[in-house]
């Protein structure tokens, strides 16, 4: 499937009230919210999700962050939705994020930077079953 992608609002986005003003500019670039819920990461779960960064020095870092506060998964449906969200949301440094991205528009850190874009078809449906189960996706939201 080459039209969805994960996002992730995160702990940041949520604690600094700004749910609504991101999802404006997702759904305002052309992208459908197909499915989406809050919940709170722990270790675990932060830690499978991660799992590629786990030998990184900022791993630890990254789940205190991911873990310290509800975040909102949210699967998006656009035409070339992987590429064109990584696009709207900018680097992963929002100092070197491009003007107008969501990124350069509300995060603090490299860290804390507000959003997360799957990277490939691949990973976002590896990461869309991270956070809903094939039952939920059909029963609740129709997928
Ligand atoms: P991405 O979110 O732009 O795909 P990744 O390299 O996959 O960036 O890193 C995952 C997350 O880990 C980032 O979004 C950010 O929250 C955090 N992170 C990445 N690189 C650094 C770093 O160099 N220092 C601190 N945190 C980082
Ligand atoms: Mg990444």
């Amino acid at each position: 499937m080459n039209n969805r992608t994960l996002a992730i609002l995160k702990p940041d986005c949520v604690r600094k009230n700004l749910i609504g003003e991101v999802l404006t500019k997702i759904t305002s670039a052309g992208f459908t919210i197909k499915a989406i819920k809050m919940v709170r990461l722990n270790k675990d779960s932060a830690g499978g999700f991660y799992e590629i960064h786990r030998d990184k020095p900022f791993f630890g870092s990254l789940l205190d962050y991911m873990t310290s506060g509800p975040c909102i998964p949210v699967v998006l449906e656009k035409e070339n939705a992987v590429n064109d969200f990584r696009t709207l949301i900018g680097a992963t440094d929002p100092a070197k994020a491009a003007d107008g991205t969501i990124r350069k528009l509300f995060a603090d850190s490299i860290t804390q930077n507000i959003i997360h874009g799957s990277d490939s078809d691949e990973n976002a449906a590896i990461e869309i079953s991270h956070f809903f189960s094939r039952k939920e996706l059909l029963e609740n939201y129709g997928l």
